[in-house]
C-alpha cells in the first residue's frame, strides 16, 4: 500500500513537471511572436563589401556615407515582430582574427559579398569555412548577401554560390540573396528568410 502511495506522488510530480514544461514552451513561443525575444546577428565579409551600408540601410532606410569600420558597430533593428541585435564587424585583414570574439550566442551569420570583387572571392571562401567550423557558430544559420548588384558585371548569386561551394554546406541552414545596399533592394527578402528560419525552430 505504501509503495503504491509513493508511486502516485511520483506520477503527480511527473505530471506537474510535464505541464510546467509545456507551459514554458508555449510562453516562449508567445514571447517570440510578440517580438520580445532578441536575435543576435553578425555581419561579416571582407572590407568594402558593404556591411555598414547594409546595417544603416536597414536601420534608417537610406544609404549613409561610410568609412572603413575599425572594430564594430552594433544596432537594434526592429522589423515586423522581430527584434534583431546586429553586429557589423570590420572586414580588413588585420581585424578578421577578432571576429570570433563576437560569436557567442549568434543565431545568424550574414556574410556580405562585393559581387564585383572576383579576385578576392577565394579569400571570402576561406573566411567562410573558417567561421562555419567555429564551435560557437555550430548552430548558427547563414545568409549570404550578394551585394552591389547595381554594378554592371557583378557576379550573380548562382555564380557566387558555385565559387563558394554553398551546396556542400550541410550542417548549417543557408540562403543566398542578391541585393543592393544603396537602394535597399533585396535586403528585406533576406530578412524574410531569417524570419521564417526563426519561426521554423
Ligand atoms: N555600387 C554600390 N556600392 C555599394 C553598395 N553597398 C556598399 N557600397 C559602397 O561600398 C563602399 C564600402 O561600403 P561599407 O559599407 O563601408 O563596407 P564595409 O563592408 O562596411 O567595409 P569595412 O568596414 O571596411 O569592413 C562604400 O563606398 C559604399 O557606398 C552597393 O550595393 N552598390
Ligand atoms: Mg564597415
Amino acid at each position: 500500500m505504501r509503495c503504491s502511495g509513493y508511486s502516485n506522488i511520483n506520477n503527480a510530480n511527473y505530471f506537474v513537471h510535464f505541464i510546467a514544461s509545456i507551459m514554458g514552451l508555449l510562453l516562449s513561443k508567445i514571447w517570440s511572436l510578440f517580438g520580445n525575444e532578441e536575435h543576435k546577428l553578425v555581419l561579416v565579409g571582407l572590407d568594402n563589401a558593404g556591411k555598414t551600408t547594409i546595417l544603416y540601410q536597414l536601420l534608417m532606410s537610406e544609404a549613409v556615407h561610410t568609412s572603413p569600420t575599425i572594430g564594430s558597430n552594433v544596432e537594434e533593428v526592429k522589423w515586423k515582430n522581430f527584434h534583431f541585435i546586429m553586429w557589423d564587424l570590420g572586414g580588413q585583414e588585420s581585424l578578421r582574427s577578432a571576429w570570433s570574439t563576437y560569436y557567442t550566442n549568434t543565431e545568424f551569420i550574414i556574410l556580405v559579398i562585393d559581387s564585383t570583387d572576383r579576385e578576392r572571392l577565394s579569400i571570402t571562401k576561406e573566411e567562410l569555412y573558417r567561421l562555419l567550423a567555429h564551435e560557437e557558430l555550430s548552430r548558427a544559420a547563414l545568409l549570404v548577401y550578394a551585394n552591389k548588384q547595381d554594378v554592371q558585371g557583378a557576379l550573380t548569386p548562382t555564380e557566387i554560390s558555385h565559387h563558394l561551394n554553398l551546396t556542400c554546406i550541410k550542417k548549417h541552414k543557408w540562403q543566398i540573396q542578391a541585393c543592393c545596399a544603396l537602394t535597399g533592394e533585396g535586403l528585406y527578402q533576406g530578412l524574410e528568410w531569417i524570419g521564417s528560419t526563426i519561426k521554423s525552430k
